[in-house]
């Protein structure tokens, strides 16, 4: 029987079925929420460059032979001396999780392929409960054993998914196995180009939680397109009996509203709401929301308010701002490597605030769900993106539905919080007939989501004589004309930059989404010269210059808050596998361009109030 829930929570606007194949069943909305076990901590690894715990020396896959044994996830150990066995879990090294394996072993800093994670748990499963194995994220591929049972596969670095382990688990003793593999592939999302460090492994929290028999699978609970007086949503309920009457209440607001759920477990939400605080960046209002029914509660707490465009004018509930942001990656460059927990990401959050802005772009991929919920919480809208980056496969069919897959997870997990007012479909693709074709087809995905909020991607410009023109099809389905140019950087120099001007011709709020220039923190010279933190400080200046003179300028997210690794930085003095446009050094030291940026946000914020 438990294995039809996730059929239903499918139909439910979840990804196609081939796509979780296996036990894959949608992930549960606020799973950290639920009762639950972290699996998180030391995990033994075995790195395994020629795949020889997943296939055997014919190359046949292990866990597609008959028996299905033979792989490393059944974690043998010999029976006595006389036995053959040639892998050993409780001998191999321990790594943390949540963590990159790139920077815990100086083996695995350049590694690109396959490591096996095993760790051991207890667990005492109890007759009519769900059980569901989650993981926030493993970058790229993972394969999932369950006491040598495989679970499945899923693909995507950035977006979480879990089991349905119901029947699986063992009174006792149980031992999970992941295959993580980071392999760069052309026809994968991202491709085999990008910017940044291919972290691999399992890189976010894993949690055993257990549900009852019925349970809330998933829920919407926000104000409806530009009303600010009305919430609209939805509940999904799965499990034995799916048809429930549910109340969804907000204590603090005088609301309680009760719905019931279909045969499917479904119910529109639809009611009016009075007087709330609602959400905003001066004042991060979030309510405690209780929503209860079929013998399951869950409590979340969620913010309101309404994003809209006007002409060019960007409405916060009904006013205008100016996104005052910074893009940045999910990186700690003091570990280095992944955040391994909310206190890097509220570092990272906390930087961008002390430059007075009131929005991050967190690019290029879906950041942690923590961090969007510390974002929510410290007041900072957010631009939420999918890694659609530079050169995809634009023609496999297959590589959209990945793409389609990775957005529709992204919106399903982060629907509910505040603080996200733009999902990006991508970042710098280069217009053509087939690109067009799957990033217009992702606009179309993102807004059949969710349509209270903003769509967008960040184009590329174009350069006639000293016009700098935005000129993309792309832009037709988009809300906002946000783009990336790298004036005085790639091309021109700071003494030119400034012969340059904008025509950007849609009548939409105009929002720089990368604009930058690299600074070895420390290198002190003149204006001129490269590299410099002089450099890049005015490169700042004359940036607020030329993009000042855009009548619909309504924000800007230049890259990048700190500087991050990447391999394709190969400056051996300044650059060192670093990618140095970052406001803030890889030690965490404010370069100039950082309080140049902060006194800009600073005035910028007086014309706004
Ligand atoms: C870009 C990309 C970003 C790069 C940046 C750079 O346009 O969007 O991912 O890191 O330029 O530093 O070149």
């Amino acid at each position: 029987a438990h294995s039809t829930d996730s059929v239903d929570v499918q139909l439910a606007g979840q990804p196609s079925k081939a796509a979780r194949a296996g036990s894959l069943m949608a992930p549960t909305q606020n799973i950290y929420a639920r009762s639950h076990v972290s699996l998180d901590g030391r995990w033994s690894y075995i790195i395994d460059p020629y795949e020889n715990g997943y296939y055997d020396y014919r190359h046949m896959p292990f866990d597609q032979s008959d028996s299905g044994k033979g792989g490393f996830y059944d974690d043998r150990k010999p029976k006595d001396k006389t036995e053959w066995v040639e892998y050993d879990f409780d001998h191999a090294p321990t790594m943390k999780v949540p963590g990159d394996w790139n920077s815990q072993a100086e083996k695995l800093q350049l590694y690109e392929g396959t490591v096996w994670l095993r760790q051991a748990f207890q667990a005492d499963p109890k007759p009519g409960k769900h059980y569901a194995l989650y993981f926030g994220a493993v970058n790229y591929e993972a394969h999932v054993y369950l006491n040598g049972k495989k679970l499945g596969m899923h693909k995507g670095g950035f977006t979480p998914f879990q089991f349905d382990v119901t029947d699986k688990l063992a009174k006792g003793r149980n031992v999970v196995v992941v295959k993580a593999d980071n392999t760069r592939h052309q026809d994968e999302i991202p491709t085999v180009n990008t910017d940044w460090w291919n972290y691999g492994g399992i890189t976010r929290d894993v949690l055993l939680a257990e549900l009852p028999a019925t349970y809330i699978a998933d829920y919407k609970v926000q104000l409806a397109k530009g009303d600010a007086r009305r919430i609209e949503g939805f509940i999904q309920m799965a499990g034995d009996s799916k048809a429930q009457q549910v109340t969804v209440s907000i204590p603090e607001a005088g609301i309680r509203t009760t719905v019931r759920t279909d045969a499917n477990g479904r119910a529109a939400l639809n009611f009016p709401v009075n007087k709330l605080t609602y959400w905003s960046p001066e004042q991060p209002k979030l309510y405690s929301v209780e929503l209860s029914g079929g013998g399951d509660k869950v409590v979340d707490r969620i913010g309101f308010r309404t994003i809209e465009t006007r002409g060019q004018d960007i409405l916060l509930n009904g006013k205008s701002v100016f996104l005052r942001g910074i893009s940045m990656h999910e990186e700690n460059p003091l570990i280095p490597g992944r955040p391994r927990g909310a206190g890097d990401m509220r570092m990272l959050l906390q930087w961008a605030k002390e430059m007075n802005c009131n929005y991050v772009r967190l690019a290029h991929y879906p950041h942690s769900e923590e961090m969007i919920r510390l974002a929510d919480e410290m007041g900072l809208m957010v631009w939420a993106e999918v890694p659609v980056y530079w050169t995809i496969s634009w023609t496999n069919p297959d590589t959209y539905a990945n793409a389609n897959a990775q957005l529709t997870d992204l919106v399903t997990r982060d629907k509910n919080r505040a603080s996200v007012v733009v999902w990006s479909v991508g970042n710098e693709t280069p217009i053509g007939g087939p690109r067009n074709t799957f990033m217009s087809n992702l606009a179309k995905t993102a807004r059949s989501l969710d349509d209270t909020r903003l769509v967008a991607a960040a184009l590329e410009i174009h350069r006639k004589g000293s016009d700098i023109t935005v000129e993309d099809p792309l832009a037709d389905y988009l809300d906002l004309a946000s783009f990336n140019e790298y004036a005085g950087w790639y091309w021109a120099s700071n003494a030119e930059m400034l012969n340059y001007r904008f025509d950007v011709r849609y009548n939409k709020p105009v929002v720089v989404t990368e604009f930058g220039a690299e600074a070895l923190g420390g290198y002190h010279a003149d204006a001129d010269t490269r590299w410099s933190e002089e450099y890049q400080d005015t490169l700042y200046r004359n940036q607020f210059k030329m993009l000042s003179a855009i009548p619909g300028l309504r924000g800007m997210t230049p890259w990048v808050l700190v500087d991050f690794r990447s391999p394709r930085r190969q400056h051996p003095y300044f650059q060192d596998f670093w990618n140095r446009k970052g406001l803030v050094t890889d030690a965490g030291k404010k370069k100039l361009a950082f309080w140049t940026m902060k006194q800009f946000y600073d005035d910028v914020q007086r014309k706004y109030a």
